[in-house]
């Protein structure tokens, strides 16, 4: 597949988001699938695991986030393949460190949740916000199952103030989300395959799944700049403000008990 760099890079630089139509080809979204599916065989098994994020743990197809899936043998090796690197670098128009986090984001049928609005560099804390997430669509995510949305541009305007949210899995939310906001956001619908790649200063936001026989299911790779540099202070008073919200996602978790 060859790729048009420079028209991709003015875009995401220009929109904070950017869309690669078949990013990967039918058999490499097969092995990817497949390790995926033996990943999430093997959490089913393990007890209380704090990094899989159950709507309902009494259903283990309500799965709905699996962290830390870089410490698998398969993708810690995958997520330090050239191809997606070079993506990344070439969007932000810097070298890159190999992807630092792979996040599995589903949003099973029959459970209702929406990603809240948020920037991912409320919680990452990168100066200079050098970062990006390659998202890379698993399943048809279109407006029934919850595809994502981006207000163009909102890479450039800083951090809004976030707040503590009710949703399970994703701790915050912007504090001062408008109505306005909202109209200004733009749907992002993908096809297996299609990487949709977004600025970790973009706010961003999902509809829940109001399908009763499919998954959304997307892989999420985080990439930073080399010059970039969490900042420490930040980034524990982030943890200090999400602390309530873990006490809160254990107490949700044994009401769906
Ligand atoms: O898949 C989703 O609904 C959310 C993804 C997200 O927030 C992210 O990749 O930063």
């Amino acid at each position: 597949m060859s790729l048009d760099i420079a028209q991709l890079r003015e875009s995401f630089q220009k929109n904070g988001y950017v869309v690669v139509p078949n990013f990967l080809d039918n058999d490499e979204l097969n092995i990817v699938r497949e390790r995926l599916t033996k990943l999430i065989v093997a959490t089913h098994k393990k007890q209380n695991y704090e990094h899989a994020f159950y709507a309902n743990k009494q259903d283990k197809n309500s799965l709905k986030q699996l962290h830390r899936i870089e410490e698998d043998d398969f993708f810690k090796s995958y997520s330090a393949s050239t191809k997606w690197s070079s993506l990344a670098s070439a969007l932000l128009d810097d070298k890159v460190e190999p992807a630092l986090a792979l996040e599995w984001f589903n949003k099973p049928p029959n459970y209702f949740h929406e990603t809240p609005p948020h920037q991912d560099n409320f919680y990452f804390c990168f100066e200079p916000p050098q970062a990006l997430t390659i998202w890379l669509s698993l399943d048809h995510a279109d407006h029934q199952t919850g595809c994502l949305h981006f207000i163009p541009g909102s890479h450039l305007q800083g951090i809004r103030p976030h707040r503590l949210s009710n949703n399970l899995g994703f701790s915050q939310t912007i504090a001062d989300f408008t109505e306005e906001d909202q109209r200004t956001g733009v749907a992002i619908t993908a096809n297996p395959g299609d990487a949709v790649i977004h600025h970790a200063e973009t706010i961003h936001w999902a509809g829940s799944n109001q399908t009763t026989d499919r998954n959304r299911a997307a892989l999420a790779m985080v990439f930073k700049s080399n010059t970039c540099q969490r900042n420490q202070q930040r980034f524990e008073a982030y943890q200090q403000s999400a602390k309530p919200f873990i006490q809160q996602e254990l107490r949700l978790a044994e009401v769906v008990e």
